[in-house]
């Protein structure tokens, strides 16, 4: 028996947080392969989890920052990857340990392993929505707490089902889970939403606050989104965001990076650019202008703006 710890991506994201979270409850309560599962995380806490857990008295994920190689004689960590799968949005040493399942929603790069391994990805809005699948699949009715944690972070990932990462399935599922806890799946996704304290975020929470690196062309590429009701206030903070772009690119020594300044409620992403960003401006079609570029319509940092620019080098 094993002690298998799961968790999402680094600079979690309410998904990343809820399916390691939610997930290793339902392993642990099958007795999933003999193991006990630990939720993990690789940073703090968004506020909206914080308060989810909190008032839904579920103890926060184990914040962790690196996997050991294993000691002489012993076994190799074992872990559940969710919400990722890319070892440069994963844990620090992950080379050490023994990747025993994958749950995600994400394109895979650069996947090997040396054993066989479980992997469910699909294409759906959010890790999350395969989470509440798999308590189907193995027969399990989630608890009103659970469904309530689940449906949190398909409504964020989805931006309460707009962004055009949403399949009919998540809406089917999104609808149970509400019919389960008697909400509506939207405005309790607009409620949890309204808990991020977005009007007093910082130039640096802006742009590390949801960042993933991207391999581009043999170059590495940040890519982060800050997601607001209201862009007015982060169109005023331009030269402090920009500065706070390149101190970000500089420590996590990257090539370039993308910044896009998503307004849920215009529908659409101010992009602002930093460092070499060739593979971007390709990719996207836009130029490196000063206040950044309105792209309408772009709500989804995978399929509207890391998919075109992977597409395009
Ligand atoms: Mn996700």
């Amino acid at each position: 028996m094993s002690n298998v710890l799961v968790f999402g991506h680094q600079n979690p994201d309410n998904d990343a947080i809820m399916s390691a979270v939610v997930l290793s409850q339902l392993l642990n309560q099958l007795e999933y392969a003999g193991n006990t599962y630990t939720a993990c995380c690789l940073g703090p806490l968004p506020a909206e989890s914080a308060k989810l857990l909190e008032d839904n008295g579920v103890a926060a994920p184990q914040l962790i920052e690196a996997i050991e190689p294993a000691a002489e004689g012993e076994e190799a960590q074992k872990v559940v990857l969710t919400d990722h799968n890319e070892p440069g949005q994963s844990v620090a040493g992950l080379e050490n340990a023994v990747i025993a399942g994958v749950v995600d929603h994400h394109r895979f790069g650069n996947f090997t392993t040396a054993a066989p391994l479980h992997i469910v990805a699909l294409p759906w809005g959010s890790s999350c929505s395969i989470v509440a699948k798999l308590f189907d699949i193995m027969g399990v009715e989630p608890t009103d707490t659970q469904a309530k944690l689940l449906l949190s972070a398909m409504m964020t990932d989805t931006l309460m089902l707009k962004s055009p990462t949403t399949t009919a399935v998540d809406a089917v599922i999104a609808k149970k889970l509400g019919d389960q806890i008697g909400v509506d799946p939207v405005r309790f996704g607009m409620e949890v939403f309204l808990t991020r304290p977005s009007g007093s975020f910082t130039a640096e929470q802006m742009v590390g606050n949801d960042i993933k690196m991207f391999d581009v062309a043999g170059k590495k590429l940040l890519i982060g989104q800050y997601e607001t009701v209201d862009k007015s206030r982060a169109l005023g903070m331009i030269p402090e965001i920009r500065e706070a772009m390149r101190a970000y690119q500089a420590e996590k020594k990257a090539d370039g990076i993308v910044l896009c300044l998503t307004d849920i409620m215009e529908e659409g992403s101010q992009v602002l650019l930093e460092g070499d960003t060739a593979s971007a401006q390709k990719g996207l079609n836009i130029a490196d202008e000063a206040d950044g570029v309105w792209m309408p319509g772009v709500l989804s940092r995978k399929k509207q703006v890391a998919a075109p620019i992977l597409a395009a080098n």
